[in-house]
């Protein structure tokens, strides 16, 4: 029991749904009404983006909830997936505009996969323009349950001024701040309601025998019926209930609470969804990592089992507070029960993910990847005495941000970011800026330009030098021929007759492949033979340094006659989309000199296509952009390095 919280039984809801939707609006409107202190923005308009998973604790008569306002952008969308994992019961914010709809498909099969019972809830009700009917048909077409709407909004002047709860049969008009206002149904809307409400029963009856029985006999089921029989289908995944709202003006946010308080499973419901035993040791699932400044290092974690008290040891590590969110702030508290979403602080080592439970080491509970990073940036530090600094400072974002993974190009000497974005990558620097005060500059990551040659040529290198005593000598006559693509370097030897001392050999084998690391074009060529055929020595001015020297001379000068070509790296690319969008990803890949290989259903995913091309490296640093400007965000893609190919123009470096 959570002693630091007024309740017994904490529960936790999640706010998803696609940007912009008004997710965090509706956030501060659910806390607002539950008595927290919101701090509003000024101007509605100018709110932030969320891009990390905020929680928030309050108190809804009598019981304890956690609210997790999850990032709708598609860049920060892991966030919300591995939020989702952990709460009891999420509300998918959406739209009325039935247009929007597909961007909510993504999320609405990743419940229905999940089996988490969840809630629609049609916002900004306010812009509502007609009737709620087709936006409900157009979700529907990405729903895996029947939606079954539960409030039909009263139209007032062309606005939604109010609404009727189909279940109680009562009606209320909304007040801005304040509770809704009982009213009588509108009498030019009875005949309209009874239908919408018969819709409703019926579809609850396809479940419940009894129900259906009445039904058939027209007799009227009681509002206390249909509560219990909405429940218990949504807890099954079996129906999806859609509510009305409009989180900045808080109308139908207490109606929403209602419905949480009643709809949403308990957190031993939970465990038997996620099939976790309850019996057992306390257990507890970090989902996210944050540096909060003084704080420290802040495991965000759901309570599985049990309790956990702070000073416990988790993970090997010592527990240094739990901490609610309460009024927006930091908050300690003794300990955290099952059913809670809380901060743990200073669990070192204990990673994103992570399962764990006082003293022992836990089996692990499944958590989704980090997803395939779609975008990168080079980054270099504006002062190069902070490059120590930057790399402590990415350990701890990498850490923070599973999404988020860095490399370091040793042949550009790049350290490159890779993410979800570029709003997701600017982010990251900005959080360097501002948490760890390093001023970085991005670009565009260079391209693993390659290059071979295209004729065999004979070279003779002579090394002759005269400097004091002691000289130096050495004379090599290679043949350097191309191979096949793919093939890469050899080195054969070919001399007879001694031509070349054997101990001087592998000198000339490696000088030559050191050689090849730089051609003409000042990068690495590749598939080439180069073969030693003859030389000359002298016995005491030659030397391994001697033929060292020898060699690169006959390399540099035998390359450049062999007709180098510059190669470029070729991805293989599969986009995702929604067949509707196939021909656009066609014309994407085509204008990026692409060369399509082909296109069909994407595994899994009714509706959607993969379209497979191969497309110069080159031309993809921004392809995600291009991608999801033009299918509405939805559109993905992934990319693996298939072969080099000659650069038809001279490539741009
Ligand atoms: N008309 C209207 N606008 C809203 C409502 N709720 C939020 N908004 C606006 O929609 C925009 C995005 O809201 P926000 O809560 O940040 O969306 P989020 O991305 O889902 O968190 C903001 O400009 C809000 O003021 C609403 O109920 N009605
Ligand atoms: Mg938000």
């Amino acid at each position: 029991m959570s002693k630091s919280r007024n309740g017994e039984n904490p529960r936790s809801v999640a706010l998803v749904g696609p940007q912009g939707s008004g997710k965090s609006a509706l956030f501060d409107a659910l806390m607002e009404a539950a008595g927290a202190a919101v701090k509003r923005p000024a101007d509605p308009r100018n709110r932030p983006a969320t891009t990390s998973v905020r929680v928030g604790h309050c108190t809804y008569l009598n019981e304890a909830w956690s609210i997790l306002d999850c990032p709708g952008s598609i860049e920060f969308a892991h966030e919300a997936y591995a939020a989702l994992r952990m709460v009891d019961i999420a509300i998918v914010v959406c739209e009325p505009d039935p247009s929007r709809a597909a961007t909510t498909g993504p999320l609405l099969r990743a419940l229905a996969e999940q089996r988490l019972p969840h809630i629609v809830l049609i916002n900004k009700i306010d812009t509502l323009d007609g009737s709620v009917s087709n936006t409900i048909a157009a979700l529907q077409a990405y729903a895996a349950s029947p939606l079954v709407l539960r409030q039909m909004p009263i139209m007032e002047n062309g606005r939604a001024g109010g609404y009727v709860d189909l279940m109680s049969e009562r009606a209320y008009r909304y007040r801005k701040g304040q509770p809704s206002e009982l009213i009588r149904i509108p009498d030019s809307m009875l005949a309209e309601e009874a239908a919408a409400r018969g819709q409703l029963v019926e579809t609850l009856a396809d479940r419940d025998d009894v129900l259906l029985e009445k039904v058939l006999e027209d007799i009227r089921p009681t509002p206390e019926e249909l509560y219990l029989d909405m429940r218990k289908d949504l807890l099954a995944g079996a129906v999806i209930e859609v509510m009305l709202g409009a989180g900045e003006a808080s109308h139908g946010v207490r109606r929403l609470w209602k419905a949480l308080r009643h709809e949403t499973p308990s957190a031993a419901e939970t465990l038997d969804r996620k099939s976790i035993s309850a019996e057992g040791p306390a257990l507890a699932q970090v989902f996210r990592t944050e540096y909060a400044g003084h704080t420290g290092k802040l495991s965000y974690a759901r309570i599985w089992r049990d309790e956990i008290k702070d000073g416990a040891s988790l993970g090997g590590t010592r527990l240094g507070g739990i901490y609610h969110f309460l009024n927006g702030e930091l908050s300690k508290s003794p300990s955290c029960v099952a059913g809670d979403v809380v901060a743990l602080g200073r669990l070192d080592g204990v990673a994103t993910g992570a399962t764990v439970s006082p003293g022992i080491i836990p089996e692990s509970l499944p958590f989704p990847p980090a997803p395939t990073p779609v975008y990168a940036l080079a980054v270099t530090t504006a002062d190069r005495k902070d490059d120590v600094r930057l790399s402590d400072a990415l350990r701890k974002l990498a850490e923070e941000d599973p999404a988020l993974t860095m490399t370091h190009d040793h042949e550009s000497g790049e350290t490159v970011l890779h993410g979800q974005g570029e709003m997701h990558l600017l982010s990251a620097v900005e959080h360097l800026a501002k948490g760890y005060n390093l001023k970085m500059t991005t670009r565009r990551p260079s391209i693993a330009y390659r290059e071979t040659i295209r004729l065999a040529v004979h070279e003779h290198g002579r090394l002759k030098r005269q400097t004091g005593g002691h000289g130096q000598f050495a004379d090599v006559k290679i043949d350097i021929k191309p191979r096949e693509r793919g093939a890469g370097f050899l080195f054969v030897d070919k001399v007879v007759g001694g031509a070349v001392p054997r101990n001087f050999i592998p000198a000339v084998g490696e000088a030559a492949e050191e050689a090849a690391h730089k051609g003409p074009f000042g990068y690495q060529v590749v598939d080439v033979e180069v073969t030693l055929v003859d030389g000359g020595y002298h016995a005491v001015d030659s030397s391994d340094m001697a033929f060292r020297t020898a060699t690169h001379m006959a390399m540099r000068e035998g390359l450049a006659k062999a007709d180098p070509v510059l190669l470029e790296p070729i991805d293989h690319v599969t986009i995702s989309v929604p067949n509707d969008h196939t021909p656009r990803a066609q014309r994407l890949l085509t204008g990026r000199r692409g060369q399509i290989l082909g296109f069909g259903e994407r595994e899994g995913w009714a509706g959607w296509d993969d379209v497979e091309a191969l497309v110069p490296g080159a031309e993809l640093h921004d392809l995600i952009i291009d991608l999801r400007s033009q299918t509405q965000g939805l559109g993905t893609y992934r990319r693996s390095f298939d072969h080099l190919a000659e650069a038809k123009a001279p490539a741009k470096v």
